[in-house]
């Protein structure tokens, strides 16, 4: 792809003079962390709106926090379950800050596109419907009904539902999924691309076909009697900050915590906790027993070297009735691991056998061992072969059906697993769309529907006329941006529903609509009073939450709102029911989702309720043989040509995805600037650079390169090798067709890159 066509909002012509470059924290949260979320939330909401609104966050009677997915504790205090990075989410929700026709009316699209991401989201909320018609400079402002009109003329005039595609992001509720798959699906077609494409698709793939479901295994109270917790491709000081406090409790009580990861991130280090008072004051709780830095992409030649020494050297700690009695396809995975050669295995992993044999022995103790992961395992080419090697590990020791025990994919969005659970999904069982289809008598359509990879595919081949956003940042979200953006300009009508003014906005199909929502701290007032919505955590717990804020402004909708009005224009439904009482949607998702059964008795219960889980509950594998199977997976180095690199793009600590709260990763010593690549000093020194050079990032595949521009370098501890940046800056650089296999996900984690001085600027 030639570097020489792409645009200045991609690879700014500018490099970062500001950036300043000081050490790593040793230590997570504390008074720090609660200085910065009173500053950024007074500074968007003023003081008296700051302290009310935090003082709902994930209370039994509030609002689900907008940030991560990270389950609540059931006894709760005024502010304890508030933190740094979710007050920084609330405070750009409930922002005073706000985008009107007038600020459409003075800067024109063009103008809007040069800015920074930094700047797009700092903007705040938008107010009213906006439309940007063909060819047109600004947008102009356009009734609801109009716009419903709009959109429901371009979709009944395809020729086939499948030219439009319906994407959603992980915050929406499960009442407004709920209809919103119900009315894609009622148009003729599965093409429901998620946020969960780009985020733990590989981690439900590798369970459901091992372990026979892909929600995970443990509940929160496991990690009160876990002697072992692995915490491997995930960095929660900054995404889910409050896991921090469990694993305090569980350091605290001796429990091993064994972090596998390139970075030595500073949350896994050591934690004060911001609700004790000691924590602010006093000595900080160290969180990490054991530290195992891997080479990116490393995860499956560490967890085999594990296994390895586990089958070999500590034959007492395999559980061999749970492996009898539940388990399939032990002999071949032994002769696997037996056969594996420990070369490969540490050259592949960076670690050495003395390490992987004092990890292995702490796993050979565990009686009860927990796993989480996240994006650091899901997004490469072998993402479900690390997945599954990890539901190896755990079948060796019985880690399933038992106290303390079991995986944890930590999710992303607050809602992304509720909104699978309503059938937000391209690939819907056939099993679900017969309980749709009986229950509101209609056959949906069987034939799957793209993924987002396989939707940009179809956009940028000229098969989609209608684009469809519930929510996200589509444009900077996904990969390959420069491909991603000539697929959006492609459609006929593009149409984001949206709380904050993002990207996606600015990059559109001939004609673009922005349709403003109102958010979750929000009241959601309807005709039978005011709504509350529900939503499933992490750990399949299922709880209300209730805005309580006056909306943004008087012309917003509620999602749910908007889906049964497109509905209307569209089908010609009459679904105002459901939009003026919620209960009545909740009676529909309790007669066709599984575990969803008297749904809205159970949601109104004190934290919700906790939905089924064969595996936890009974030790039951939902697979054809009714067994967990073990997998087996060769190592299968990345191939890396000499004097290139492998980089894994990450989030900073002041981002919630493509939200750029500020241009600061305090943790990692990151000051002033994002364009930056994380790079280990010995490599710094073999390519002849020193830190703050100024270099462009090249990525390599099948022959074809991409550049992303004025990118600085800064000495770090990381592996030899691998190299390290933030996304979405970097997303340009990853290939459309660079995917994991079976999920598709795209490979953000594992970019082959080269190094090149900026030169001529
Ligand atoms: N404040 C805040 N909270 C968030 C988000 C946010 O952007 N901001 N995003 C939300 C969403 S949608 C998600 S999915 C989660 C994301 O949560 P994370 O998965 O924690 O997010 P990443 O920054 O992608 O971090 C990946 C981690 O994996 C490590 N890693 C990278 N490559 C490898 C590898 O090859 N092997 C191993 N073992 N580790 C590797 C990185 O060093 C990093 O620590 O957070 C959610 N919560
Ligand atoms: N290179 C690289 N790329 C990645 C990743 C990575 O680690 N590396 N991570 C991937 C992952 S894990 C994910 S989940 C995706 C994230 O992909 P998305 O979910 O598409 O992106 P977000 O940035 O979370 O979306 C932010 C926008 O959502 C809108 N929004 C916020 N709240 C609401 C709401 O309540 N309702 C509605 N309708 N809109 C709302 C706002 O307008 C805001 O601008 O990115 C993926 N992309
Ligand atoms: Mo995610």
């Amino acid at each position: 792809m030639s570097d020489e066509r792409t645009p200045a909002w991609l690879s700014p012509d500018q490099l970062e003079d500001t950036l300043r470059i000081g050490l790593p924290a040793d230590t997570a949260a504390g008074f720090t962390s609660v200085k910065v979320a009173l500053t950024v939330s007074v500074a968007q909401m003023g003081v008296a709106r700051a302290l009310s609104t935090l003082h709902k966050v994930n209370q039994a009677k509030g609002f689900d926090c907008p940030g991560c997915a990270w389950p609540e504790e059931a006894t709760q205090h005024p502010f304890a379950e508030f933190c740094e990075n979710g007050a920084k989410a609330v405070a750009l929700e409930a922002t005073l800050n706000r985008v009107t026709a007038a600020f459409f009316a003075q800067h024109s699209v063009e103008a809007l596109t040069q800015q920074s991401d930094h700047w797009l989201s700092q903007q705040g909320r938008l107010t009213q419907p906006m439309y940007l018609a063909s060819g047109a400079s600004h947008y102009a402002p356009i009734s609801w009904d109009d716009a419903f009109a709009m959109i429901a003329q371009e979709l009944t005039a395809m020729s086939s539902p499948n030219e439009a595609v319906f994407y959603t992001s992980g915050r929406t509720s499960n009442e407004a999924a709920f209809l919103y798959q119900l009315f894609v699906r009622m148009l003729g077609t599965n093409n429901l691309p998620d946020c969960s494409n780009m985020c733990h698709e590989s981690s439900g793939y590798a369970m459901r076909d091992t372990i026979g479901s892909g929600k995970g295994t443990v509940s929160l109270r496991d990690f009160a009697s876990s002697d072992c917790i692995v915490v491997i491709g995930q960095n929660p000081g900054t995404n889910h900050p409050r896991m921090l406090r469990t694993l305090q409790e569980a350091a605290r009580r001796g429990c091993n915590i064994v972090s596998i990861n390139p970075l030595m991130e500073a949350g896994l280090k050591r934690f004060r906790n911001p609700a004790e008072l000691t924590g602010l004051l006093g000595r900080a709780t160290q969180i990490a027993t054991h530290h195992v830095p891997v080479k990116i992409n490393g995860d499956v030649a560490l967890l085999k070297g594990v296994q390895k020494v586990l089958i070999e050297e500590h034959a007492s700690s395999i559980d061999r009735a749970f492996i009898r009695d539940h388990t399939e396809g032990f002999a071949a995975f032994c002769a696997d691991m037996k056969a594996e050669s420990w070369d490969a295995i540490t050259a592949s992993s960076g670690i050495s056998q003395a390490q992987i044999r004092e990890i292995a022995a702490i796993f050979a103790q565990s009686k009860a061992m927990i796993v989480c992961w996240a994006m650091g395992l899901t997004q490469h080419k072998n993402a479900v072969a690390n997945i599954q090697e990890i539901i190896n590990l755990l079948l060796l020791g019985g880690h399933f059906g038992r106290a303390g025990a079991g995986a944890c994919p930590v999710r992303g969005h607050s809602n992304v697993q509720g909104d699978r659970s309503m059938g937000i999904n391209e690939r819907p069982s056939a099993e679900f769309l017969r309980h749709l289809g009986d229950e509101f008598n209609f056959t949906p359509p069987q034939e799957h529907g793209f993924s987002t990879v396989e939707a940009i595919e179809a956009m940028h081949a000229g098969n989609v006329k209608v684009f469809f956003a519930m929510g996200g940042n589509f444009l900077s979200a996904t990969p390959d941006t420069q491909y991603t953006a000539a697929a959006l300009n492609a459609c006929a009508l593009t149409v984001q529903v949206s709380t904050n003014l993002n990207r996606s906005h600015l990059i559109t199909g001939s004609r673009a609509l922005i349709l403003p929502c109102l958010g979750r701290t929000e009241r959601d007032m309807q005709r039978s009073g005011a709504q509350f919505v529900c939503v499933e955590n992490s750990m399949g717990v299922v709880h209300l939450s209730e805005g309580a804020l006056e909306p943004a402004s008087e012309h917003l909708l509620s999602e749910t709102a908007i889906v049964t009005r497109l509905a209307h224009a569209t089908l010609g439904v009459d679904w105002s029911g459901y939009a003026d009482n919620y209960d009545s949607i909740r009676e529909r998702i309790a007669r066709v989702v599984p575990g969803f059964e008297s749904l809205n008795a159970r949601v109104r219960q004190t934290n919700g309720f906790e939905l089924a889980h064969a595996v936890r509950d009974h030790r039951e594998f939902r697979t054809p043989s009714a067994k967990a199977q073990f997998t087996v997976h060769p190592i299968t180095p990345l191939e890396v040509p000499h004097g290139h690199f492998v980089l894994t793009t990450i989030r900073t600590h002041d981002q919630f995805n493509t939200t750029i709260y500020a241009m600061t990763d305090r943790y990692r010593g990151i000051h002033n600037g994002r364009r930056v690549v994380l790079m280990n000093t010995s490599d710094m020194r073999e390519q002849g650079l020193n830190a703050r050079d100024a270099v462009d990032i090249v990525s390599h595949f099948r022959g074809e390169q991409r550049r992303a521009r004025n990118f600085r370098i800064v000495p770090y501890e990381i592996p030899r090798g691998c190299v390290a940046a933030y996304f979405p800056e970097t997303n340009v650089l990853v290939p459309i067709e660079s995917v994991a296999d079976g999920s598709l996900t795209p490979t953000s984690k594992s970019i082959i890159v080269s190094l090149h001085r900026a030169v001529g600027r």
